[in-house]
């Protein structure tokens, strides 16, 4: 076959890749995860929210392979019959053998193929499947550990259909991309037997870094220095380990998801990355600026009104100037960050209180714990203004009548008699009822391990319990969001875009994609230097802070001066004036593009042609394998901006303690600055164009 070019085109002028089309129609693509159509973390967004570019690509090649579960099944996936020969074959091998194996179609974006396997009909087998696994690799899985048990299942099952497919393919090659440790043990068992297939096995965290770091060890400065074997035995994951690194050692092409976790990688699983494939998101644009922006007011308006009920009788704020932040994520209390934030937050209450701010920060932790339903007190306070609202309702209902028929009658009522004793009265009971004895609960569910939780139990140490004087407001509510809450109905997306900042401050984050998905609503963002994304950003932003992604450095600084860094960037976001936030928030936008799988998907594609060549290497001989890549390529400081060192505070919109109101001129100009700006960017690659030092590719596919 002579190489058809694939030339990935640019968006809003960032650098273009150009690559042989791979000949999908004699391939088929399978992509295996413990996380397709099952929610579990960051996985099933990566896969979710690639499954449409992957699909327009590869149209009816593409399968995903996941475990079954009745009810992400029924919710999730319409069920069909297979049209490729190979997979109708293996399924009915492996359902004549007991083995539950269902077919659909994934109800996302894309709508790609999914093969489901149902662990618990094939449970029987685990003794026999584990023996097989021992003489594979070595690797005995301990029965306690129901978690590896099933990863085994899966593994085994995975690897049986795939030997299925391979013998059925009619001369069509097999890619197989295993992510995490959990599918890993397919592909090492698909390649302990030998299968004609090219593998791929992305790495989503290491096992080790995630146990090490919420361990409070200094990783990343003594990366080097761990006995990894000791370390894995005695947080008793040696068997997990043994399976991620077996599998990372068996595969053709390995790949992670940063720079960052790259690095980690080779030092804790023996092994450098061939390809880093940043994640990405489903990036979709208003067709004007302005859009996102009234999002933004009408879902911020949405979390006042939850605030009012919040904090009745304490109201003593003004909601005009309250500025709302959040963390979001898995309760890992230490890696995701949460305890320099909280301190942060407390230094930050000394600050505004200190300069006598106006503002008030209300900041919401959404991080999933045991709980008993939510707390009395939060629930009696959403009553407490819903009673309110009607009072007013009725009241004003009441009011408008008498002044109608006063104008009908040709006069102006006498406003001192309009409203009646009885309705005083109604007004003084409604005033009485938001009187309260506590203060507003810094959490809104009753938590099971109250007394040791560790946000609950710094905010105790750190005396943040939301009294009239403080200008910092905390609210735990340690349940994802659901737009079915009796408390705060509102999804997640609609949350963050009614939000003012997202704050990520993680020491152990391979990718992290709240940050990610804050930038393309176009909120700002706090992320770090020991995140991917921090990393990609800092790499691919000329001054990011300009652009409302504040990176707190974690690497280089001790905990307290992240923690004063911390503090700062909050200070500084809190001095901003309404216009200012406006036109950071346009600014922020701007970079969705650089998160678009559209752009990012090339790296996986790249990771597909390297597998190709090294597996088949007769048949896909691609010559030079060039990987994209954007070398040098920076989004420029925004033009508004004065000069200043790179990612230092000034460069962000200049503090104002005056909140101006007339943002319209503003926004407009600030559309007008995106296009200089897009028309200024010097990519140093476009259509044809390649860089100095790099061969264009004449890779052919010989067949
Ligand atoms: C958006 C809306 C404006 C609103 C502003 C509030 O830009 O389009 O009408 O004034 O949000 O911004 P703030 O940062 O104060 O929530
Ligand atoms: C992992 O999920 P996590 O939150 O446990 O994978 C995600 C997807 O690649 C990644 O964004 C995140 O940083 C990792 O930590």
């Amino acid at each position: 076959l002579r190489g058809r070019s694939l030339s990935v085109t640019s968006l809003s002028g960032l650098p273009v890749w150009e690559a042989e089309r791979l000949p999908v129609e004699d391939l088929l693509l399978f992509e295996v995860s413990w996380e397709v159509t099952n929610k579990v973390g960051g996985i099933y967004t990566v896969i979710q929210t690639k499954a449409k570019t992957t699909a327009d690509e590869w149209g009816e090649n593409y399968f995903l392979i996941g475990p079954y579960f009745e009810h992400n099944m029924k919710t999730q996936v319409e069920q069909c019959e297979p049209i490729n020969d190979a997979v109708r074959r293996a399924m009915d091998a492996m359902n004549k053998h007991g083995c539950q194996v269902y077919f659909g179609r994934w109800l996302i974006e894309g709508s790609p193929y999914v093969v489901l396997f149902d662990i618990s009909s094939s449970a029987w087998n685990l003794d026999r499947w584990k023996g097989d696994f021992w003489e594979a690799c070595g690797v005995g899985i301990p029965h306690h550990d129901r978690e590896a048990n099933d990863m085994l299942i899966f593994g085994s099952l995975t690897a049986w259909f795939l030997k299925e497919v391979t013998d059925h393919a009619d001369g069509k090659h097999v890619i197989a991309q295993f992510h995490e440790w959990q599918a890993g043990t397919g592909l090492v068992l698909s390649r302990a037997r030998k299968l004609p297939i090219a593998t791929i096995f992305t790495t989503h965290a290491t096992l080790l870094g995630r146990y090490l770091c919420a361990a409070n060890i200094d990783f990343y400065n003594q990366l080097d220095k761990f006995d990894i074997d000791k370390e894995a035995g005695e947080r008793q994951i040696y068997h997990r380990y043994c399976m991620e690194r077996a599998s990372v050692h068996c595969t053709h092409v390995f790949t992670t998801v940063s720079e960052i976790t790259a690095i980690e990688a080779e030092h804790m699983l023996k092994r450098k990355p061939d390809v880093v494939t940043p994640n990405g998101l489903n990036v979709k644009k208003f067709s004007a600026v302005h859009e996102f922006q009234n999002l933004h007011a009408m879902y911020k308006a949405r979390i006042q009104d939850f605030v009012r009920g919040h904090f009745y009788g304490h109201l003593d704020f003004d909601l005009e100037k309250t500025l709302f932040l959040f963390i979001a994520g898995r309760y890992e209390f230490s890696n995701k960050g949460a305890d320099i934030f909280l301190e942060s937050l407390s230094r930050l209450n000394f600050l505004l209180r200190m300069h006598k701010s106006n503002v008030t920060v209300v900041v919401f932790f959404i991080m999933p714990a045991k709980t008993n339903n939510f707390n009395v007190e939060t629930l009696k306070g959403q009553a407490v203004r819903k009673q309110l609202w009607d009072t007013v309702h009725s009241m004003k209902e009441k009011f408008g009548k008498k002044l109608y028929d006063g104008l009908l009658r040709g006069e102006i009522p006498d406003m001192n008699s309009i409203l009646d004793r009885d309705d005083i009265t109604i007004m003084k009971r409604a005033i009485f009822s938001t009187q309260r004895q506590s203060l507003p609960p810094v959490t809104t569910h009753n938590m099971i391990d109250d007394s040791t939780d560790p946000i609950l139990s710094t905010i105790r140490r750190i005396g943040l319990f939301n009294n009239r004087a403080d200008r910092v407001k905390v609210i735990l509510h340690p349940e994802f969001l659901s737009s079915t809450s009796p408390l705060l109905p509102m999804d997640y997306e609609e949350f963050v875009r009614g939000c003012h900042l997202g704050v990520f401050p993680s020491y152990y984050e391979p990718w992290g994609y709240t940050p990610a998905e804050c930038t393309v609503m176009g909120i700002p963002s706090v992320t770090t230097n020991l995140s991917g994304f921090g990393c990609f950003m800092q790499e691919h932003v000329a001054d990011p802070t300009a652009y409302g992604i504040y990176i707190v450095d974690r690497r280089f600084r001790s905990p307290d001066d992240s923690c004063n860094q911390l503090t700062q960037f909050l200070y500084g976001f809190c001095k901003q004036s309404r216009r200012q936030r406006i036109i950071q928030r346009n600014r922020t936008e701007r970079l969705s593009d650089l998160l678009d799988w559209r752009y990012l998907g090339r790296y996986y594609q790249h990771a597909r042609h390297l597998t190709l060549s090294r597996a088949f290497p007769d048949k896909f001989h691609l010559e030079p394998i060039s990987p994209p890549t954007t070398d040098g390529f920076r989004y420029p400081r925004p033009s508004s901006v004065p000069p200043s060192p790179s990612g230092s505070q000034t460069s962000s919109p200049q503090s104002s303690d005056v909140e101006d109101e007339g943002d319209e001129d503003e926004r407009y100009d600030e559309e007008e600055e995106a296009e200089r700006d897009r028309l200024n960017i010097k990519s140093p690659f476009s259509l044809n164009h390649v860089p100095k030092g790099k061969k264009k590719l004449h890779g052919e596919y010989k067949s």
